[in-house]
């Protein structure tokens, strides 16, 4: 499929975008900043907020350290922002080989940052997220705004079904805001007996992969049941010149204005 015709259907997967050996450094960055990270929580000194669904996460050195809700002893699910910890990470903000399908993604000549985070999806422990669009959270931070981001995952390790891929639906997005799951704590996820997520593809990819997709694209992702850790960056793009998400505060009342 030509890359217009994955832009129109709001998932783009670009295969071995990056080489090997970039992959590789881009893991060793991912794995120096969560060691520097975790040596500095869970000390009783950092600001930790349990979410309704009882997920914990703690603020150090910039970065919400989101915890898997349920391994023993503690594991980590996710950092974000992120890319401020590392030049090597930094680095992809400029890269061409992601802005230019980017630019167009987003529809500005000018790209800025929205946000950032490494998933670590962990072997045997990574556990699911399922159905939302990225949407409605980053909605509550920037309002009209957040229908202009879009996300860039670059995948660090190969991604197998497995080992809890993207499953996305194309052209979601087109259908604007989902309808979503009242019954469910965080009033984020989508509600799935009302909204049609038959034609979901399953986003399987070597490491080096990268996928592309606007906020407003529905999609979920399993858990990982392999032996092997699927990690990845995302780097969340808008057009340049809008506050970034870590300036602007979580307004939970605007779920109000979406369906
Ligand atoms: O990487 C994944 O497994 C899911 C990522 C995702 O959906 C998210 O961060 O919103």
């Amino acid at each position: 499929m030509s890359l217009d015709q994955q832009l129109t259907r709001g998932v783009v997967v670009l295969p071995r975008l990056l080489g090997a050996a970039e992959t590789t450094a881009l893991g060793q960055a991912a794995e120096s900043v969560l060691a520097r990270v975790t040596g500095r929580a869970s000390h009783g000194t950092t600001e930790v907020t349990v979410w309704p669904d009882g997920h914990r996460l703690e603020r150090v050195d910039g970065t919400t350290v989101h915890w898997e809700p349920q391994a023993r002893p503690p594991v980590v699910r996710s950092l974000s922002p992120v890319t401020h910890l590392d030049p090597v990470l930094d680095a992809l903000w400029t890269d061409d080989r992601i802005t230019a399908p980017m630019r167009r993604m987003v529809g500005s000549a000018r790209l800025g940052r929205f946000t950032s985070k490494l998933n670590f999806k962990r072997a045997g422990v990574g556990s699911e997220f399922p159905w939302h669009q990225d949407h409605p959270y980053w909605y509550c931070c920037a309002g009209p705004a957040a229908r202009d981001v879009a996300t860039a995952v670059v995948f660090l390790d190969d991604v197998t079904a497995d080992n809890g891929a993207l499953v996305l639906v194309p052209g979601s997005h087109l259908a604007g805001p989902a309808p979503r799951d009242r019954s469910e704590p965080t009033g984020l996820l989508v509600d799935v007996a009302r909204t049609d997520v038959r034609g979901a593809v399953t986003v399987e990819a070597p490491a080096g992969s990268v996928l592309m997709f606007p906020g407003l694209v529905v999609h979920r992702s399993g858990p990982n049941r392999s032996a092997a850790d699927r990690r990845s960056l995302l780097l969340c793009f808008q057009p340049a010149g809008r506050p970034e998400l870590s300036d602007l505060p979580y307004r939970a009342e605007r779920l109000a204005d979406l369906p």
